[in-house]
């Protein structure tokens, strides 16, 4: 949380994407779908996030003012891909004249539907304009081609999950190498190479793919061309991340090896994706097939048809798409969201196989307590609010970690009870009265460190600091703090502009731990130590997700959730009301990309539209708060299903100085659990 004063009412800017890197899932050997239990969707995106994957479409701008168009794109798919709209041709028509006004389009409606986007592409020997095609000097068009990712790829940092940095450069036939083209001719075929560093430097948390078609058959020529390339990139560390297999197939769908070249591809360590799949007439098996293989392969983190109804398609005339010119599901779709395991399937798929699943649903509905925990201003407390709790249930209690606000600045306060109707009840223990001391602390995490046997109350003094305890139930058994950072990463300097630093979150997996952190201004942080150096060595500062500062505000919780492959970040941003309220991600890794699960004010994590007050309505903020976990310990770990929530909210009335706000504490239970 932040500190100092904030207005009462904020506009949030257009909700923008973060770096979206597609997921990765272990492997499923089974044919059968890698469905969760109980958890069965009703539409494609949906579908695909459950276990981790995304489901997208090629989209043109020209139809975005079509509502069947429309309608379709926003109930089915959760990544978009601008079928021509980021192309050279369409982004620098004359040299150094950038044009991004229907790409924006595409971009900023897909961050307003929640979904991701996929960039396509950076490098192509088609749809490039002649200026380029005419140059013949190497320092020239190295130049031209740099500043050309740079700029589109700049455009739009943080909001691409994947970009096609180079398409189409192998050549069709039996060569296996790569096309004639300008660049190659006048660069020579490093020039994959020096995109794909280029491209690395310019947004680090895009992932950053190769594009092609007739690459699906595992022994053509040009398939073997492209995994000799790949190869080589692996060994010799040039940025590569993943493969996009076009997949546009005859009627007769993909060759029998397809998944054998999935599989392939992906044992080199990258990310493979099915970009632009559309079959001639097509049929549900040859849809079922492409989907399955995606599925049992691990690392094929996404599915991109190429257009959404038959009269969209560049192949209009093959009808190769899953919906019909009048927007009606044809058998295709049928095929494919049962494959994925959708609620179109006859039978339970099989789920013996290991499964990175997602138990999670896609929204979220939650009914809230009234206030349950307020503050006890003693004599020397003159606390206004308690606020930005974290909570863990031990040895039979809650114990609740959390600011204490007054116009005199911050400091932490700590409670137990045994049960939630006894929560006002209990005593409020002011840990500024311990070794934590007086000033500024707030923003409490606490967790039990198993490998040494402690508890760690995480929080920020202006630092990220820590104080530990053997025994979470003596409020007087702290240590006094010690800072994580010797000083604030340059990386937040370099990106804080207004903002603070604030809210620092650790976990840990089994090998390592990251901490997170925020700074009012769309960044969420993320550092790293190991298991056995914690809690020294927090190095590696990256930004973790972006967005616009109210869209990524702070507050961030990342966890585990249980049974699964998957971890779960909360981040909380100010809505178009000004009111506070949470998006959701996943990702299955600690340091990798985080996905949009319920991430727009349409569908929330947690905010006022989906949160019922039976007891009535006290507040209109969902703000700082955390999960009630499954365990204590350094992982995080959280339910599957059944989440409950505690957060602070204030009475909507209440304005004034932000230190002064009245926060309370409330509990949100969610109500559409599966499970
Ligand atoms: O679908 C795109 C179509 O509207 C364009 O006219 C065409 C121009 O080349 O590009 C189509 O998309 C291509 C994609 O960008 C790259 N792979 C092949 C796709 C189909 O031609």
């Amino acid at each position: 949380m932040n500190p100092l004063k904030r207005l009462g009412r904020r506009r949030a800017s257009v909700l923008a994407l973060l770096a979206l890197g597609a997921l990765v899932t272990p492997g499923a050997a089974t044919a059968a779908p890698d469905a969760p239990d109980g958890v069965r969707a009703s539409t494609l995106g949906a579908q695909a996030a459950q276990s981790g994957r995304y489901f997208g479409t090629a989209v043109a701008a020209g139809r975005l003012g079509d509502g069947t168009y429309t309608g379709i794109l926003g109930r089915e798919f959760n990544s978009v891909t601008p079928e021509n709209e980021m192309k050279w041709d369409a982004t620098e028509r004359s040299r150094g004249q950038f044009t991004f006004g229907a790409a924006d389009q595409i971009v900023n409606g897909a961050t307003s539907r929640g979904q991701r986007v996929r960039g396509h592409t950076l490098v192509w020997h088609s749809q490039l304009p002649d200026w380029v095609k005419g140059i013949r000097d190497a320092n020239t068009l190295r130049g031209v081609m740099n500043n050309h990712i740079t700029t589109v790829m700049n455009r739009y940092k943080g909001r691409i999950h994947s970009w096609d940095v180079v398409n189409e450069a192998f050549a069709d036939g039996g060569s296996g190498q790569m096309r004639g083209s300008v660049f190659r001719d006048v660069l020579g075929t490093g020039f994959v190479e020096q995109a794909f560093r280029t491209a690395r430097a310019a947004d680090p948390a895009a992932k950053l793919c190769y594009n092609d078609y007739n690459i699906e058959n595992w022994n053509d020529a040009k398939t073997q061309g492209v995994y000799r390339m790949v190869r080589d990139f692996k060994a010799r560390g040039v940025p590569i991340d993943c493969v996009g297999l076009q997949s546009h197939f005859g009627a007769g769908g993909p060759p029998g090896s397809f998944q054998t070249t999935l599989s392939n591809f992906a044992a080199l360590g990258v990310d493979v994706q099915i970009t632009e799949l559309d079959i001639a007439q097509a049929p549900p098996n040859a849809y079922a097939n492409t989907v399955r293989s995606c599925m049992n392969v691990a690392r094929c983190t996404g599915i991109t048809v190429w257009g959404i109804r038959d009269s969209d398609s560049w192949r209009s005339g093959e009808n190769p798409l899953l919906f019909d010119r009048n927007g009606n599901k044809k058998p295709a779709y049928q095929a494919t969201l049962t494959t994925m395991g959708g609620t179109a399937a006859a039978q339970r798929p099989d789920t013996r196989s290991a499964r990175s699943a997602a138990a999670l649903p896609s929204s979220f509905r939650w009914n809230s307590s009234g206030s349950l925990i307020s503050p006890k201003p003693d004599a020397t407390h003159r606390i206004a609010g308690i606020k930005d709790p974290s909570v863990v249930y031990h040895n039979g209690k809650y114990h609740v970690f959390a600011s204490t606000a007054s116009s005199s600045g911050y400091n932490l306060v700590y409670l137990n009870f045994s049960d939630w109707s006894q929560a006002n009840s209990a005593t409020h223990h002011y840990l500024d009265r311990t070794a934590i001391g007086t000033g500024y602390r707030a923003a409490p995490q606490v967790f039990y460190y198993a490998p040494q046997r402690l508890w760690y109350l995480v929080y920020q003094t202006g630092n990220a600091s820590y104080s530990t305890n053997p025994d979470i139930s003596n409020p007087n058994g702290w240590s006094a703090p010690r800072n994580f950072y010797s000083s604030m990463p340059d990386i937040i300097k370099q990106n804080i502009g207004n903002g603070f630093w604030v809210d620092m979150w650790v976990i840990c997996d089994s090998a390592n731990c990251y901490l997170f952190s925020s700074d009012d201004n769309g960044h969420l942080y993320r550092s790293q130590t190991t298991v056995g150096q914690f809690p020294n060595g927090f190095t590696n500062t990256v930004i973790a997700a972006q967005d616009s500062k109210y869209a990524m505000f702070e507050a961030s919780n990342v966890y585990k959730v249980q049974g699964s492959n998957q971890y779960l970040l909360l981040v909380e941003a100010i809505a178009s009301d000004g009111r506070r309220y949470f998006r959701s991600w996943t990702s299955n890794s600690l340091a990798g990309s985080w996905s949009p699960l319920a991430a727009s004010e349409g569908n929330p994590f947690a905010k006022s539209n989906n949160v019922a007050f039976p007891a009535g309505t006290w507040t209109r903020d969902i703000s700082h708060g955390e999960m009630i976990r499954a365990g204590n310990d350094q992982t995080l770990t959280i339910p599957a299903c059944k989440l409950q929530y505690l957060y602070q909210g204030k009475d909507p009335n209440a304005g004034g100085d932000y230190n002064s706000l009245p926060w309370r504490l409330g509990l949100l239970t969610q109500t559409n659990s599966t499970c």
